[in-house]
This record gives C-alpha cells, structure tokens and sequence, in this order.
C-alpha cells in the first residue's frame, strides 16, 4: 500500500513525459530505435512491413502523451461523456489519419526520405481494420473522429474482431469469400489491457434469495468468458486531444479450463477454450438482415455486458453515486445490437447494486438513446424468447417485467385497446414468441432518432407509430455525416490543397465554410483547376486498380460509380439494366459508337455470403462486364470495372476520382446514405433518387445541380397498394424489353438461359424494389446526364457547387445536432 501511494503521489505521477521531438532529426531517431529495439532488426534487415510497424509504434509515440493527458482530465473533470456502443467499427487505414492529426506527414515524409524508404510504401503497406460490414460501421467511426476533434470526451465500445469483413474475390465471376486476417503482420495501434479483463457470465438460472428481509434475484451463469480490452487511439485533428475506442477480446476463464484440465481431459479444455474465443473470432457480415444466430447474441451481450461493468466499475471514480449516472454518461445504441445493455444495466443496478427497481429504471432510462438505421421489416432484429432465456435468463425476466409496467402504462393511456397493446408489446406473439429489439430500445430510450429528415419521418408514420403517439417529444432526426478530415482532406490531397488555397485552412474543422468557394464556380481560372485535380484523381485510381486489379480506366471517359453494399433494395440492378441499354443501342446498329458519351462503369459490393439472390447480381455484374469489355463494337465507349473486395482505403481513391455517384435505392428504403454525402463533397454529381439523404443533399446543391429520377416514396406506396405487377412495365416498354430479354437470352453468360434465369423470372414477377417501374425515368434521366456532361463546363460549375454547398453533412455537424437533441453534453469549446 505504501509503494502505491508513493507511486500516486510522486510529482511526475500524472504528467506524462513528453513524447518525442517533432524535428525530422528527432523522428528518425525515434523511428530507428522503434526499428531496432523495438522490431529487432537494422535498417539493412528490415522488410517493408518492419518499417511500417516501427513507424506506426513511432507515430504512437507522439499522440502517446496526449491521450494520457486527455483521460487525466476527463477524470478529474468528471462532465457528462458519451460512451457509443458499436458491434461495428469500419475504421480504414489508421497510419496516415495518425499523421494528419499530429500534423507530422511532413517532418515523417522527409525523415523517412533521408534513410530511402518512401512514405506512400509504408502506408499501403498496412492492412485496414474492417470490423465493419458498410454504412452503420463507417458511420461509427466518422462519429468518434469527429468527437474527438470536437473536445467531447467519448469512449467508442465494440468488439475486436479476429476477423473482420471477410476479403472478397472472384472466381469465374463469381464472389468466393476469403478470412480477413488483418492481425496476422502485426497489430501496431492496439494497447492489450489484460489487467482490466472482465468475466462475463452466460446461462444458468436466476434464484431469489433473502437480503436482511429485501427479497432480491440473482443470476447464477452456467459458464463464463473473459473480456479482455484493447485500446485504440482515437486522434483530434491538431486539438492535442486523443480520445479512446475499447473493443473486447473474448478468451477462456482460467477456472474454466482449470476444472476440466484437472479432470484430466485436456481436449475438452482446449476445446473450451476455443469455445470461449469463438465470440469475438469474426464478424457477421450480414447487412441489415439479422440472423437470429445463437453466437452473434453473445457477441452483443460480451460487449455491452463488458462495457457497462468497465465503465461502472472502472471508469467511474470509486464512490461514485449511480443515482448521478445520467449526469455523467450516455449510452448511444448504434442500431439494435446494443440493446441487450438496457436490461443489462437494469441487473447490473438492481441485483449488484442493489438499488429498487423503480429508481433504477428511472435512472436507466435517462441514460440510453436509440438510432435506428433501417426501415426494413427483416433488419428489425427480434430475440427468440426461447433463446433469450437460455442465454441470459435474467435479462429475460427483466425485459417481461420492463414490458409489463409499460403496457400497463398503454392501457392507462389508450384503455384496454387489445390490438394496440399486441403491436406494442415489446414481446411479439407469432410466428414465434420472440424480444423485440427496436421496441425494447424505444421504451428504454430517452431519445430515439432516424438518420435522415426523409428516414426520421417514415420511422415514427410507418415503423413505430403507436410509439410516436405514445411518447411525444422521444422521436427526433440527425441526419448522418462523414468526417471530412478521412473523406476530403487525406481522401482527396489535390482538392483540399486549392480549397485551403482559395479559402483558408478553416474548413477542415468548419465545413459549412466550404460555402465561401461558391462564387469561384463562375471563375474560369478555378473551373480548369478544379477539373485538373478531377483528372489527376482519375489516373490515381487509374494506377490504384492496374497494381490491383490490372484494370484501366480510359483518360477521357466519364467515371460513374456505384460502390455500397450489394442489396436488392439498392438497386444495382437498375444500374446493369442501364448499362445493357447502352451496350444494345450500339450492337444493334440504333445509335452509332460515335455518339454515346464514353463511361467507365466502376462497382463495389461485398454480398452477404449467404444471400444467394445478391451473388447472383454480383455474378450478372461480372458477366455483363465481361461482355463488355471485350467487344470491339462498344470499345472506347463502354467499359465496365468491378474491383473485388471494395473496402475503405479503395473508397479513398475511387471517390474523388467519381465523375457520376449512383444512389438510386427505391424511395423510402435507403435510411440515409453516406457515399453519397462523400461523393458530393469531392466534387461528383448524383444521380439519384428521392431516398435517405439524396433529399437532403439535392434541397441543398439545387434541382439544377442534382439529377433526380423516380418515384417518390408516396408514389411508391401508391403503386404498391395499387397492386403492383413489373410485368406490365417489361410489356409495355420495349427498351426494358429488350434489355431483360437479351440477359435471359443468354447473351452475358455464354449463351446458356438458366445462368441468370432466377435473376430475370424476380425481377418480372415479383421485383420487390421496383426496379421495372423506375427503369423509364432512370434511363430518361441518364440520357440527360450524357447531355450535360458535353458542357465541361457546366459540369465542372456543378461539380463545385456540390462541393461548396455540402458542409451540412460533416459529421462534426452531425455531433452537434446529437448534443443539442439527444445527450446534452456540454458544450463544444
Ligand atoms: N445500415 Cl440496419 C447498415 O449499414 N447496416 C445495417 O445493418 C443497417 C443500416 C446503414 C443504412 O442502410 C444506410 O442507409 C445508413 O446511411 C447507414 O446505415 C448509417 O446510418
């Protein structure tokens, strides 16, 4: 005890030495000692990946000190924090944001010069940290670097995936899933804390015992796992701020293993063990459609469970009055996937802390909001009771009572309306007696928000109505950003230099500041730049694809990509209709070469590997691509590129490369978007539908800069309730005809009809997103985008006005609507 208080009370206890100094001399020793004491070989020896490691273990180094300091300070400030809970983190590459945020690219670049190793090498060199599927992952990860660069204290919690996203490939056209190993060179931003591991407890029963006269409950878990935490810098940019992402590893109990090691049986403790690290091996890389897996309910519970007890019993400073808990914490529910941590926090309170049960849930309540991502029956996630009970017994019994006192809080309110008490129950009757999630989380939410204007609206008019009449005031909207430090600045080095040129360095922090660029769009002299930087951005991702995929994109064609998830909801299959339009106007002799404005076709989608319907589009893709490319009639004009394995760090450099970006879901079922946020921001125009946050994104370029087609989300209802039948638009429009008729011809897949034949019988007879009824006005509106692109000109003038006119979708912005609306956390300095 004595040797602990010296070390606390020593005068160099709480200040962290200072990192080392940020002269190109002072680096390369740093690096060189990283090089040789840390990775253990000279400079002569190292490979590449040696040297990258040593430079990111260096680059620590200098943000080292300022992460100390930052949770110094939280600690001793104690003000009201967010903590984001995640099952998803689509980071990217983390080297070259590190350097961007300390302001060191420099000083590293010319250091590393001076031994002759080249940056740029270094940086490709290390392998992105995909611990998300798409859009709700990034998202989470643009959400923490703005935080951070905001000054607000945030703990990001989630899962250390052992495998991430899994790493696609194509064989014969066809998507064949590969393990992401992204661990296996080395893991040079992860800080283990093995001290502050967790047990986590699963299955079991629960008992009710006698407490000097209280009658309480415990819950007795059959078996448990550790969770160990990893930390991972999260870097302000140029504040001096360094906030925390924790994400728990799974591994084995020692008692675990050791009872059944001592009972002699050494497999079954080895098996034990992989059973226990099977939780946080790999990620599901579902999107929006849950499967109801046993292990991906662990998965959830591991987590949040961890990441209530750590902040709890960690974070929180000893004595810490829990009634005080909403003043010092939010709980931010990303999706559903965190919800079990509602009924957790209530046993965590009532059982360990023995608090009454009214006061915890007052205090629960307080302390979680809800964002929902989807309006998607399927993506909604429902528990089995069954399942739920066997799992976590306790949580269970809690979530019955917690639904209880709420429907009797419903039948005060609307009387015994028996069918408003069945859709409100936060437990559903049929098919199977199942939680839940999304109700669960709006009863135990103080808040619960959609991800864009179009998207809040519909959720609380179609998806939680009774629940928006019920709870006035709990329904609210942030619209989605991205972080323009990743998405412009390191995303689009050419851009972000003549912005700073024109208009100062300000936006990076201030993105609305981007307006000031909006009378250059009427300065020729900025016009050609700005088209000069696109160009440039064009043979960078030009050279991107040939090292990696062997593939070019022709100087002078038009670059017009659709690079998200593949979902039938979002159409890509409109997209290869407009293409094989294209490709039949020319091989059937309607228009000449000549006259069709070259493009280059560019794809990115990962399917979920067990949706067959989404392989077969990927598959058609690839066929149709292949057809393309290799016939001479539509050579220069048509070119079709679908690099395998779209993630991050290829969004990085097919982006602002983007002459055209897609974003054509059927109306109403995109919740928000957020590559079209990105796509506008580095100067593409969109073509798009009224969905998610197009809406947004045209309300502000303008109708004039913004090529709308399609249905309006009422019109889509209206069609639907009409009745809808795709065949009597395959019947009556002979250009869709034609298009279909020539894929189930057999034309893209060597001329055998059965290849695409589930693909073509869907879209005539069921075509549940409407890709027949928007075919017309997709087309109408494409031969209109070919127009416009003739005026270079004007083109380039939209191309800016879309850049100057989109800071709204900053997620700094987007920080600062959930502040004000949702966790009323101080405010930003
Ligand atoms: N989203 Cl429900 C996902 O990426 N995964 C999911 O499981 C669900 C939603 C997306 C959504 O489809 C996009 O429209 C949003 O822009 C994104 O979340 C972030 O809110």
């Amino acid at each position: 005890a004595d040797a602990a208080t010296a070390v606390k009370t020593h005068p160099l206890a709480t200040a962290p030495v200072a990192g080392p100094p940020t002269s190109v001399d002072g680096f390369v020793k740093e690096f060189l000692r990283e090089l040789n004491f840390g990775q253990g070989v000279t400079l002569a020896q190292s490979t590449v990946n040696d040297q990258y490691l040593a430079l990111a273990r260096t680059v620590r180094h200098y943000l080292m000190a300022r992460w100390l300091e930052t949770s110094r300070r939280q600690f001793e400030q104690q003000t009201k924090g967010v903590a984001y809970l995640s099952a998803e983190y689509l980071l990217g590459r983390q080297l070259g944001n590190a350097l961007l945020a300390t302001d060191l690219t420099e000083v590293v670049e010319d250091g590393l010069r001076s031994l002759g190793i080249d940056l740029a090498t270094l940086r490709s060199q290390e392998v992105e940290p995909g611990l998300g599927n798409g859009g709700l992952g990034r998202l989470a990860a643009c959400f923490i670097d703005s935080l951070a660069t905001m000054g607000v204290p945030c703990i990001g919690y989630g899962i250390r995936y052992e495998y991430g996203i899994f790493r696609q490939t194509f064989v014969d056209d066809q998507q064949v899933e590969q393990p992401d190993g992204w661990l296996a060179l080395g893991a040079p931003w992860e800080f283990p804390h093995p001290e502050q591991a967790q047990l986590i407890g699963f299955g079991g029963h629960t008992e009710t015992y006698d407490d000097e006269g209280v009658t309480r409950t415990r819950w007795v878990p059959a078996w448990d796992v550790k969770a160990l935490p990893y930390n991972y810098m999260v870097p302000g940019y140029l504040n001096g701020r360094v906030n925390t992402l924790r994400l728990w590893r799974a591994v084995a109990t020692d008692a675990f293993d050791l009872k059944i090691f001592n009972a002699g049986d050494f497999e079954e403790a080895v098996r034990s063990q992989t059973f226990a690290e099977n939780i946080s091996k790999v990620l599901y890389p579902e999107d929006s459609t849950p499967q109801g897996k046993e292990l991906r309910l662990q998965q959830q519970y591991f987590f949040v469970a961890a990441s209530i007890k750590n902040f709890v019993y960690d974070v929180l400073p000893e004595g810490f009055d829990l009634h005080e808990l909403p003043e010092r914490i939010i709980f931010q529910l990303n999706d559903t996937h965190p919800v079990i941590g509602v009924p957790e926090l209530m046993r965590v309170l009532v059982d360990e802390k023995k608090m009454d049960w009214d006061e915890a849930w007052a205090i629960t309540k307080q302390c979680f909001a809800y964002t929902c991502h989807t309006l998607l029956p399927e993506a909604l996630e429902v528990w089995s009771v069954d399942l739920l009970g066997r799992l976590l017994p306790r949580h269970l019994e809690i979530i019955y009572r917690i639904n209880d006192e709420f429907l009797a809080e419903v039948r005060e309110k609307f009387g015994d309306d028996e069918l408003r008490i069945r859709r409100m129950s936060i437990i559903q009757e049929y098919p199977a007696r199942a939680v839940r999630m999304a109700y669960l989380a709006t009863v135990a939410g103080a808040k619960v928000n959609g991800v864009a204007e179009l998207h809040s609206q519909l959720l609380r008019e179609k998806v939680l109505p009774d629940f928006d009449e019920f709870y006035p005031g709990k329904f609210t909207n942030v619209t989605n950003g991205v972080t323009p430090r990743r998405f412009l600045r390191l995303a689009n080095p050419a851009l972000s230099e003549l912005i700073t040129e024109t208009i100062g360095v300000g936006w990076i922090t201030d993105l609305e500041r981007l307006r000031e660029l909006e009378p250059y769009a009427e300065d020729e002299e900025f016009r050609a730049r700005f088209a000069a930087i696109k160009a440039h951005n064009k043979r960078r991702a030009n050279a991107v694809l040939l090292e990696r995929d062997g593939f070019t994109v022709p100087d002078d064609h038009m670059v017009d990509v659709m690079v998200k998830r593949l979902h039938e909801y979002k159409r890509q299959l409109l997209k290869v209709l407009h293409i094989v339009t294209l490709y039949d106007r020319i091989v059937s002799g309607e228009v000449a070469a000549a006259d069709v404005t070259p493009r280059t076709f560019i794809f990115g989608a990962k399917a979920a590997a067990g949706y067959a319907m989404a392989k077969r589009i990927i598959h058609l893709i690839n066929a149709v691509g292949s057809t393309v490319n290799a016939d001479p009639r539509v050579e220069g004009r048509l070119k079709v590129l679908f690099p395998p394995n779209y993630n991050v760090t290829l969004a990085e450099k097919v982006i602002p490369a983007a002459d055209l970006s897609e974003q054509i879901s059927l109306a109403g079922k995109e919740a928000s978007g957020t590559g079209n946020m990105k796509f506008a921001l580095n100067g593409a125009l969109t073509i798009g539908t009224d969905d998610g946050a197009n809406v947004e994104i045209r309300e502000l370029v303008g109708d004039e800069n913004f090529f709308l087609f399609g249905m309006s989300e009422p019109e889509v209802q209206a069609l639907q309730d009409a009745g809808y039948r795709p065949s009597a638009f395959y019947e009556s429009d002979p250009t869709l005809r034609r298009a279909i008729d020539l894929i189930a011809s057999g034309a893209f897949s060597g001329g055998d009809r059965s290849t695409f034949e589930p693909v073509v019988s869907n879209l005539l007879h069921q075509d549940r997103f409407m890709v027949l009824a928007d075919f017309a006005s997709y087309i109408a509106e494409q031969d209109r985008v070919d127009v416009a692109y003739g005026d270079q000109e004007q083109w380039t003038r939209s191309a800016i006005l879309n850049v100057a006119r989109t800071g709204f979708f900053s997620s700094d912005r987007s920080m600062v609507d959930y502040i004000d609306r949702i966790w009323h956390t101080p405010p930003v300095r």
